[in-house]
């Protein structure tokens, strides 16, 4: 009886000692697994990331397309992109200096996005450049490069059953916009018409101190070798090879010496057309075209009295002045594009001087 009792307790102890192992091992699996997942999940995180359009406060170029950590735009942290609030940079914005705000794609259960208007979502789909509505559309480029369209699935055979419906077509992904191919966008950004005696100025309407401006509000650079430059009486040609980076300038005049008047910032291309720019630049008003080699009309502008291709025309400005786009590159085909620049500007802009 007292041997039963005796091997009942040993067998408890036993029972109760399988128990506890089982019981602690079940823990220490229950500990390994929050930690696994948990670091995992902080992996995770970390590899999530998330395109912006970054603010900038360079009005050449208002935003820089940035890969951030979602930690970055989260709608919780501060002193992150989420809190980089402003408008969408627009003409308007334009002189709230470095106040323009980021512009943030909304991700589930990390933002709520920022800036995520219609104005926001276009620069977004432009790959945060400005868009300037209407971006020019040549007429006649040679080879358009064939996009390949995503949605275009292999047409299926025809089969024989006699079913009347089409399989649906697969409907186009809004979001992500795919990333457009870099191009150039060269503008007529800034004309230098009426000389005055401090610049090379010699008392003719027409004269060798005239130059204009070109800025590449595009993200590719281009070679402008054969594009041609129109005024109301002749057409010039550029005969050598000048690549105007993305986001750089150029400027045509008669003679390089020209600029020996000016403060032009290296980096700046000089066309040089060795005659004036067509009959020369009327001060009462006159005409530009801009075209490709393929002739190709880029951009094309007109000023005081000549309403041909701009009506209203540019205002016209006194000696010594330009006419010059604001912000560079703006062009909406419209006089309204330019404003009275009192200080010329050739190779930057009226905010770069500033800095
Ligand atoms: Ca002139
Ligand atoms: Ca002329
Ligand atoms: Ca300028």
């Amino acid at each position: 009886m007292h041997q039963d009792k005796q091997y009942n307790n040993q067998k408890e102890d036993v029972i109760n000692f399988n128990q506890k192992v089982r019981l602690s091992i079940l823990i220490g699996l229950i500990f390994l697994t929050v930690i696994f997942l948990g670091g995992f999940a902080q992996a995770k995180e970390k590899n999530e990331k998330t395109q912006i359009c970054h603010a900038t406060g360079a009005i050449g170029k208002p935003y820089n397309k940035i890969e951030v950590d979602y930690s970055a735009v989260n709608d919780k942290s501060q002193g992150n992109h989420s809190s980089h609030t402003g408008a969408v940079f627009s003409r308007e914005t334009i002189h709230q200096f470095f106040d323009w705000g980021d512009i943030i794609p909304p991700v589930e259960n990390v933002t709520t996005g920022l800036n995520w208007d219609v104005a926001g979502q276009t620069i977004w789909r432009n790959n945060c450049l400005i868009v300037s509505p209407p971006l020019p559309t040549p007429t006649n480029t040679p080879t358009p490069t064939p996009t390949p369209d995503p949605t275009l699935e292999p047409t299926p055979l025809p089969t024989p059953s006699p079913e009347p419906t089409l399989p649906p077509t697969p409907k186009p992904t809004p979001t992500p916009s795919p990333t457009p191919e870099p191009q150039a966008r060269l503008v007529i950004n800034e004309v230098y018409y009426d000389v005055d005696s401090s610049h090379g100025g010699d008392g003719n309407v027409a004269n060798s101190g005239e130059w204009i401006e070109l800025y590449n509000a595009g993200d590719a650079a281009a070679d402008v070798q054969n594009w041609t430059i129109t005024d109301n009486y002749y057409t010039r040609t550029i005969t050598t090879s000048h690549s105007v980076n993305a986001f750089g300038y150029a400027l045509i005049a008669k003679d390089s010496n020209i600029f020996d008047y000016w403060s032009i910032p290296s980096g700046t291309e000089i066309i040089s057309l060795g005659t004036i720019i067509g009959n020369g630049l009327s001060n009462s008003g006159d005409l530009l075209i801009l075209k490709d080699q393929y002739g190709n009309t880029i951009d094309q502008i007109s000023w005081s009295v000549n309403t041909s291709i701009l009506n209203p025309a540019i205002t016209g400005v006194a000696e010594g002045h330009s006419i010059e786009r604001e912000p560079a590159g703006w062009d909406t085909n419209s006089s309204n594009d330019f404003i009275d620049r009192l200080t010329p500007t050739p190779g930057q802009l009226e905010f770069d001087l500033k800095v």
